[in-house]
């Protein structure tokens, strides 16, 4: 810990599916302490909750206790003013962070009053439960809405034509279908609900005192905001509201606030009081998890982050606003005229250690992937030895994907190699070793299929591509995966792991409340970070990424990885 000057101090939250974390950096972005909170090894019996969440599974419900948040956010609070001590929490000049996109909280008509009475002599949860019309909040798992996705993809003439106005097609998730479904199934909660917000405005009112306005990039998670017009659709909230009315909708949603670094206002008393922050300390809006995550680093046009976890996820931040059904467009968090683009597949980790379950298994006491590694650098791209092999491409779907919406199952083709043409299902599997380096090829391809439109040659007539990659999550430690990206991705400048610790998003957020608080006129966030940020440290080159060659070889069957996902996608029309 490093608190040798007496400089202001700011604290980012990350309150996603599982933790709580809060962490404290100084102006020069360095970490001073954090503190975290497990909802299941904290809470786990008190709550009755599996990985944070409640499931239901005969309705596809998902979702989670409020209290067991309100909880956690004394008790995240308690460990951090440990974990910094001796330096106080009086020091915190700006709070900002981030949570889980797309759950909402539902407040009632005596919220706002009981947010500004908070006696600092009692904790949260035993105050704020009675500010809640609703005690549960509907998680980004939740797979119960498809009549009212259904019904949000036809409103405005298909899913096309809603994904160029919302930035996404129809999600099970996205909270416009949430609310949809919450006010037919629970219409006396619906009533009830003064006030929604999402979890990141959630926690950002919890901290004010009052209900804080959703933030810029966070709304549109929602499929109720009209990107090209920066206002609610009103149509969609029409759709939403049913017979209770857009207009009552729109006065429980209020209006966002468009700069993500507008002070919100000062901290509540009731944290002053118990945990010494300074009474002049400012609130910022928080977003989401994933626009955040983007803030943990200078994320430049062309830059992509690939976060490679249970699913995978592919961000970029980019002037350009091309929607697609399949994907999601988001108002930057920081950056007016910019979008974070983001790719969310299902199936990532998951479908990789089924391949590699189905390899004989590695010596003990290695990472368990050696064979499979082997493999994959073993295996020439696209499995082609010689002159006259034709390529292979395959698919790995445990679960149903959304990118595209193809069901669970696995697919093999081939198809010429000079162009990609005659493409054709494979007679028969091959190897379980040829798999291994395909469904990584497979992933990547994907990937690239969806960015392509956004790059553009970096630089020296390179042919378009991002300019550096950036890994997190597990996957980013595999140093196979991470040579198989590259040589299909691409990137200018090489393929980097990002080791920011535990949570990119709440670091995200902690630099979000520096910028907000100390930016010069007209200074935008990539610039006043790209300023401060040590690359030292925090990253890492894994691989060289672009590869004269091999990545054209990839670009030479991108149209028929798109004509096979056509094609399924056709089958299952039928
Ligand atoms: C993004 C999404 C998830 C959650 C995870 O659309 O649903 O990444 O944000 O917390």
């Amino acid at each position: 810990m490093t608190a040798d000057d007496n400089g202001p101090l700011y604290l980012g939250f990350d309150l996603s599916t599982q933790q709580l974390k809060a962490i404290v950096v100084g102006s020069n972005l360095k970490t001073v302490g954090q503190a975290h909170v497990d909802f299941d090894a904290d809470f786990g019996a008190a709550y009755n909750i599996t990985k944070g969440v409640h499931v239901r599974p005969a309705t596809g419900e998902v979702y989670a206790p409020v209290a067991l948040w309100l909880e956690s956010l004394d008790l995240v609070l308690a460990r951090l003013s440990d974990a910094l001590s001796p330096v106080p929490l009086s020091r915190v000049r700006g709070v900002s962070g981030s949570g889980q996109q797309h759950g909402s909280v539902y407040w009632n008509a005596d919220a706002e009053r009981r947010l500004a009475a908070l006696d600092p002599a009692r904790p949260l949860a035993q105050q704020l439960d009675r500010a809640l019309a609703h005690e549960w909040s509907p998680n980004w798992q939740d797979q119960s809405t498809q009549d009212e996705c259904d019904r949000f993809d036809a409103e405005l003439g298909g899913r096309e034509q809603l994904a160029q106005v919302t930035g996404s097609g129809a999600h099970h998730r996205f909270t416009g279908p949430q609310i949809m479904r919450l006010r037919r199934v629970h219409p006396d909660v619906y009533a009830n609900t003064s006030r929604i917000s999402l979890v990141s405005s959630w926690l950002a009112s919890v901290l004010l005192g009052r209900i804080a306005p959703l933030d810029v990039g966070d709304v549109c998670g929602m499929n109720l905001w009209d990107m090209a017009n920066q206002r609610w659709s009103p149509e969609l909230l029409a759709l939403a509201a049913g017979q209770d009315g857009a207009e009552g909708l729109r006065a429980k949603l209020g209006d966002p606030c468009m700069d993500g670094g507008e002070s919100l206002g000062t901290i509540s008393p009731y944290f002053a009081a118990r945990y010494g922050f300074s009474p002049g300390c400012q609130i910022l809006p928080f977003t989401g998890d994933n626009p955040a995550t983007i803030l943990a680093l200078p994320l430049r046009p062309l830059d992509a982050i690939v976060s490679l976890g249970t699913s995978t996820t592919f961000l970029m931040n980019t002037p350009a606003y091309k929607p697609d059904g399949a994907y999601h467009f988001f108002n930057h968090p920081t950056t007016r005229g910019h979008y974070m683009f983001m790719l969310c597949y299902k199936n990532g980790g998951l479908s990789r250690e089924r391949v590699r379950d189905a390899l004989p298994k590695p010596e003990p006491g290695g990472t368990g992937w050696e064979t499979f590694n082997q493999a994959v650098v073993d295996t020439p791209p696209l499995d082609i030895h010689g002159r006259d092999d034709r390529a292979k491409m395959g698919l790995y779907f445990d679960l149903r994907e959304t990118v595209p919406n193809i069901r669970a199952g696995t697919w093999r083709f081939t198809c010429s190699a000079a162009d990609g043409s005659d493409l054709r299902e494979a007679d028969s599997a091959w190897s379980k070793a040829t798999d291994a380096r395909l469904i990584v090829e497979s992933q990547a391809l994907s990937m690239r299929l969806r960015s392509q439109k956004l790059v553009h040659s970096p630089r020296d007539q390179l042919p378009a591509q991002p300019r550096r990659i950036y890994l997190v999550g597990g996957g980013s430690l595999n140093p196979a995966i991470a040579q198989t990206l590259g040589s299909v991705l691409g990137g200018a400048d090489g393929v980097y792991k990002l080791d920011v610790g535990g949570s990119a998003c709440a670091l995200g957020g902690a630099y979000k409340a520096v910028w907000a608080l100390e930016r010069g006129s007209g200074e935008t966030f990539d610039d006043l970070l790209a300023g401060r940020w040590q690359e030292d440290g925090a990253i890492e080159k894994v691989d060289v990424g672009y590869r004269e060659g091999t990545y054209e070889q990839y670009g030479n069957v991108l149209g028929a990885f798109e004509e096979m996902e056509q094609r399924l996608l056709a089958e299952e029309k039928q």
